[in-house]
């Protein structure tokens, strides 16, 4: 390149990569100079001009001319390079600027829908929404309801009205009883259950007759007409005798024979 000269100073850098940008465009050659690049070691650039332009003499009219355009491009709101916005910034900051936040927040977003999702999913099937407790005398039993949606999850009967409840029952999450524990004596220890299907069809039933925690008596139903009786016989907590049904007929199996004596 020939011998340059100063051709015109540049307010920021914004304003000289516009600049710089047209002249590219046009060929002209020539050289920028920031402040910073310079012996003020950036102390000027705050208080003075960011940079320069040099350019061979001959370019230094067109160049100014184009500052000059560029200049009242900026003023007027447009800009003379569609790669560059109106404040001068790249449209890709500007995207990042916007962007990122906004994208920031849609995460959130869905991470926060995610979780309540999540939460509910987990409250259904663990239970842990909060119940809430009260006496309905119409009932005569404790009512334990999910805080949530008042749906009856507990409830439990004191028909004599002695503090005791005779009779505990569970209902799923759909509000159908599925579980219930009798203490008809009312000693606070109960001596039966029965469980059931959603459906209302028998799942299990259990008897504990002296109370002791080992069911001596339990049954597990197939269907209505095919289940198994599960008799305990010494109390030891282990099954001894099945009662097989089937459709009317009954089949006894001694389950020790069967199982480890390898008698039908
Ligand atoms: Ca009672
Ligand atoms: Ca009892
Ligand atoms: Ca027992
Ligand atoms: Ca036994």
């Amino acid at each position: 390149m020939e011998k340059t000269v100063r051709a015109c100073t540049l307010e920021d850098e914004s304003e000289a990569e516009i600049v710089c940008s047209i002249l590219k465009e046009q060929d002209i050659p020539y050289i920028l100079k920031r402040m910073e690049d310079s012996a003020y070691d950036g102390l000027y650039v705050s208080q003075g001009p960011w940079g320069f332009i040099e350019a061979p003499v001959g370019y230094v009219d067109s160049i100014v001319q184009i500052l000059k355009d560029v200049k009242e491009s900026r003023t007027d709101g447009e800009s003379p390079n569609s790669a560059f916005s109106t404040n001068g910034k790249s449209r890709v900051i500007k995207v990042i600027e916007i962007g990122v936040p906004v994208a920031l927040l849609v995460a959130t977003v869905i991470l926060l829908i995610s979780y309540i999702n999540l939460r509910r999913t987990f409250d259904r099937y663990v239970g842990r929404q909060s119940v809430s407790w009260s006496w309905v005398a119409a009932e005569k039993a404790m009512v334990g309801k999910l805080r949530t949606t008042g749906q009856v999850r507990y409830k439990d009967y004191d028909r004599n009205y002695n503090n005791i409840y005779e009779e505990s029952n569970i209902y799923s999450i759909d509000g159908k009883r599925v579980t219930t524990y009798y203490d008809k004596n009312e000693n606070h220890v109960n001596e039966s259950f029965v469980e059931k299907e959603i459906n209302g069809n028998l799942i299990s039933e259990g008897e504990d007759k002296n109370e002791n925690g080992n069911y001596e008596h339990l049954t597990v139903y197939y269907s209505p007409t095919e289940y198994v009786e599960y008799i305990e016989k010494n109390d030891d907590g282990r099954a001894d005798e099945a009662i097989v049904h089937n459709d009317g007929k009954e089949r006894v199996i001694d389950l020790r024979a069967f199982l480890f004596n390898g008698q039908p």
